[in-house]
């Protein structure tokens, strides 16, 4: 325990000393909301499929009701669930720091708990687009009366987020990479570290002289890059964090 201590402490003295930060989020942040991690094993209906199978183009296609289910099942998880101390936490220090969120979740619960600039890398669950043209589609505009729905066009409605396979969102990809470019903080929460071009963010930040640090329950692919590793729970140190970083600004 006193080295985590030692470890919040020099931590919360960089992000309160930083200049601007920039913070990357994975699926391990909304593990403590409830929401199964891509490392979880799949359960019930679900148990046979590979996410990375069915979060794909090719998934989609190969058996479009199929891949709608598996969202319409993950969009009720969302829908039923919210954001963790963790996420509020990370929201409150914007108030203190200039602070920005790059994640690779769609769940949207960093704006949901009231983090200001976030950077959406993999898009929205609970949005839908036009497959064929991409456009995003509002619930009256799609006809339920085959699953999936269609758009008015004809083409099948999908779920507003980025399969495997298909590109990031060019505008906001650059900014994310800009950010870690001109960082002096990069803090690194709750993700696996193995989906590109997420991953390369901390990388970048190293790259330029950034201080980086990471809080994961476990070791993760990005953990050899790391100044600091805060061993733990989301939900539990990055409200440690905030507290720290508080005191030294009262
Ligand atoms: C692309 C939306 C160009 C969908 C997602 C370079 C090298 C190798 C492969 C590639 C590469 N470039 C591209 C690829 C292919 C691929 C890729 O990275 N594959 C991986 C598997 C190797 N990337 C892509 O396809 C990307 N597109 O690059 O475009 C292109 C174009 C054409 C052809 C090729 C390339 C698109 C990637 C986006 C995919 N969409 N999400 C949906 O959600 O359905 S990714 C999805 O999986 C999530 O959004 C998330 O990003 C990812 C899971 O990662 P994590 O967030 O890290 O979550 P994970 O479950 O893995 O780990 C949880 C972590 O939390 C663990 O570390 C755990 O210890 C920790 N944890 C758990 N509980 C807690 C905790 N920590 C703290 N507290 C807790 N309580």
């Amino acid at each position: 325990m006193e080295k985590l201590t030692k470890q919040l402490s020099i931590a919360a003295e960089k992000l309160s000393q930083a200049k601007q930060i920039v913070v990357l989020t994975g699926a391990g942040i909304s593990a403590e909301s409830g929401i199964p991690t891509f490392r979880d094993a799949q359960v019930g209906l679900w148990e046979k499929y590979d996410p990375a199978e069915l979060a794909s183009p090719t998934g989609f296609l190969n058996n479009p009701k199929l891949v709608w289910d598996w969202y319409e099942y993950r969009r009720d998880i969302v829908r039923k669930n919210s954001p963790n101390p963790a996420h509020y936490a990370l929201a409150e220090m914007q108030n203190f720091l200039n602070l920005a969120v790059v994640t690779q979740n769609v769940d949207a619960y960093h704006s949901q708990a009231g983090s200001k600039k976030v950077l959406e890398l993999h898009g929205r669950i609970m949005e839908n687009r036009c497959f064929k043209e991409g456009k995003l589609l509002n619930d009256i505009e799609l006809d339920y009366s085959s699953i999936p729905p269609r758009c008015s066009c004809g083409s099948f409605a999908r779920p507003g987020v980025v399969w495997f396979g298909e590109s990031l969102p060019s505008d906001t990809l650059e900014q994310a990479f800009s950010l870690a470019r001109n960082c002096d903080v990069c803090l690194v929460i709750g993700t696996a570290g193995v989906v590109q071009p997420a991953a390369s963010i901390p990388v970048y930040a190293k790259n330029s002289k950034a201080f980086l640090i990471e809080v994961n329950n476990q070791e993760s692919a990005l953990t050899y890059l790391m100044d600091v590793f805060l061993e733990g729970k989301a939900g539990e140190i990055v409200p440690k964090l905030m507290e720290l970083i508080k005191s030294k600004n009262s």
